[in-house]
């Protein structure tokens, strides 16, 4: 058996005794036996490093292990991963030196992350004999937050632990904690979001508007952490302790997947997807995840992937790099290199493809708008946070089928829809996709042409949840977006809308003190005064003339 870990500089006799602990075997029902424990140790005596194997539920040690004085390295799992819900299979048990902690940080991880029967180390007498045997195991979630359970401390010659019974007793114990998946199929995830200095609001609206989003991506979201920190790991984002009790709480709610609300780099993505042995996203993954899932238009369709691909490109780089300096450390030039180059190459073919086609449908678009426009129709456009209810209002407003949800992101493609007006003037109300704040910088470059319809708005009617409790925010990120194009001086009717999610004069009150209008789009309420204010915007201001026909066509309208 192949010995994983560091072997250099050892006896050849000693590399044959390690492989030969690769043929071991103990009876099933011992965790560890006494004999097996005094090989290890007095191997490790004369080596001076920690050796370690790993033993299956037969007895039958899998993988042998030498580390350096202080630790083992696990053996790469790959793709090897237990099954959902269960306990590898695999226990490990490894030398202590004198002085080392009798379960490390790292035993911890590790027991954690490759769901281990139990970690075991075996101090290292001065003799070389076997000492004090520590036992760490993982436990079901009980309340009391505790991850991870002891055994108390015994000498080798005395450990004889029913090791069988006791593993049974734990999966049944296990099983029994664990709640049956909300909807078939779907994944279930652990959220993590990080303080960052925000106050306690602030990281709890984060922190919602995260589930909302992986709601509305159909995840079902298990369990939240929240880390106080201020200044994130660069390696991992949160800091190691932070990063086991995610991995115990990974193991014991049976997660598929982890979404940190934070954007991660390259690296640490990389990291934490090694560290936590599961799929790693952040939120712009997932938004980029619930777009791919309503994507329909060809428009839509291509601009979501132009965005994954945009997002993809600077962490292939990263990734490049690191393997490079991996695989200088094994003496040769990175594993993979070449072939991460070629995708890279592949990627940005494919990222000039897609943008070259966007454009063309966009000139396509932009041709009919401007057939559009010659008719003469002023253009009311809807916009606002996503899930404001923008696509209810057009469709009450319009009495037209239009598709609604109550997810995020729900629309992904511009409607438009005629509106009569009192004395036969019609307009065009459009919809579209909804902001969001922080909205990566990838995703609006990518949305550019859908976004671009609002340059067409005579009027924005920017719909706000009035039930919301950061109503302010979302009303700044929507106005942050039109600035960043250029539209914030374009006139606003400002829409408080799901006025009957509010107490009785509630929405009345706050609308009036934003200047805005209180509907409710579900209940067809407040429309009148809606119409008023929008019909004043459009026709009635003498800032600007209604709609010159020759000015639509080139794209930017300007009303100086
Ligand atoms: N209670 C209440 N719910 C509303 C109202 N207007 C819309 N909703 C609900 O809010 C949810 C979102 O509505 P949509 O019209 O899809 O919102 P949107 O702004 O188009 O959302 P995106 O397209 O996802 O950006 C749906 O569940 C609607 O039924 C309202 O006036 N009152
Ligand atoms: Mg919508």
């Amino acid at each position: 058996m192949r010995v994983e870990g560091n072997t250099s500089g050892l006896k050849a006799s000693h590399v044959r005794r390690l492989e030969h602990l690769g043929r071991r075997s103990i009876p099933p029902d011992r965790l560890v036996t006494h004999e097996l424990a005094r090989e290890l140790t007095e191997l490790a005596r004369e080596i001076r490093r920690v050796v370690g194997v790993l033993i299956d539920r037969r007895g039958a040690v899998t993988h042998v292990m030498c580390g350096g004085h202080r630790g083992l390295t696990m053996p790469d799992w790959g793709r090897m991963r237990a099954g959902p819900g269960r306990l590898r299979g695999l226990r490990c048990v490894h030398t202590r030196f004198a002085g080392a902690e009798a379960l490390s940080q790292d035993d911890l991880t590790d027991l954690a992350k490759l769901r281990l029967d139990a970690m075991a180390t075996i101090a290292v007498e001065e003799d070389g004999l076997p000492g004090l045997v520590h036992v760490a195991a993982l436990r079901p979630a009980n309340g009391d937050g505790a991850g991870i359970q002891y055994l108390p401390p015994t000498p080798a010659s005395r450990f004889d632990l029913p090791f069988l019974d006791w593993i049974r007793g734990l999966e049944d114990e296990l099983s029994r904690t664990r709640r049956p998946r909300a909807v078939a199929g779907a994944d279930r995830a652990l959220l993590v979001v990080v303080t960052a200095g925000r106050s306690r609001v602030e990281t709890d609206a984060s922190t919602d508007e995260l589930r909302e989003l992986a709601r509305s991506a159909n995840v079902e979201v298990v369990d939240v952490l929240v880390q106080n920190r201020t200044q994130p790991d660069p390696r991992t984002l949160i800091g190691s302790g932070k990063l086991q009790d995610l991995a115990i709480r990974c193991f014991q709610s049976d997660v598929d997947l982890v979404i940190f609300d934070d954007d991660l780099s390259g690296t640490q993505a990389r990291n934490l997807t090694e560290a936590l042995d599961l799929r790693v996203i952040d939120r712009t993954q997932l938004i980029l995840d619930i777009f791919a899932q309503r994507a329909t238009s060809r428009d839509g369709k291509l601009q979501v992937e132009l965005a994954q691909l945009k997002y993809t490109l600077p962490r292939l780089a990263q990734q490049d790099s690191s393997l490079s300096r991996l695989g200088a450390g094994v003496g040769g030039r990175g594993p993979g290199e070449t072939k991460l180059e070629m995708d890279r190459r592949r990627v940005r073919d494919r990222v000039t493809r897609l943008e070259r086609e966007l454009r063309q449908l966009g000139e396509r678009r932009e041709q009919r708008r401007a057939r559009r426009g010659r008719r003469g129709a002023p253009v009311l456009s809807i916009v606002g946070y996503t899930n404001a209810g923008k696509s209810t209002l057009l469709r009450a407003l319009t009495r037209t089928e239009v598709f609604v949800a109550d997810k995020m992101f729900a629309t992904l493609d511009p409607a438009s829809r005629r509106l009569r007006f009192p004395r036969e003037r019609e307009v065009i109300v459009t919809d579209t996709v909804g902001f969001i704040r922080d909205l990566p910088e990838t995703l609006v470059a990518a949305f550019r042409a859908t976004l671009e319809e609002l340059r067409e708005a005579d009027v924005f009617l920017h719909v706000v949840d009035a039930s919301s409790e950061t109503l302010e925010q979302r009303m700044a990120a929507v106005r942050a977006v039109l600035a960043e194009m250029g539209l914030r001086d374009r006139p606003e009717v400002l829409v408080f809308n799901k006025l009957d999610q509010l107490p009785p004069g509630e929405s009345r009150r706050l609308a009036a003190e934003y200047g805005a209008v209180a509907v409710s789009a579900l209940q067809r309420i407040g429309f009148e005064r809606l119409l008023e204010r929008a019909e004043a915007e459009l026709f009635e201001s003498n800032l600007r003339p209604a709609a010159p026909a020759e000015a639509f066509g080139e794209g930017e309208r300007s009303f100086s």
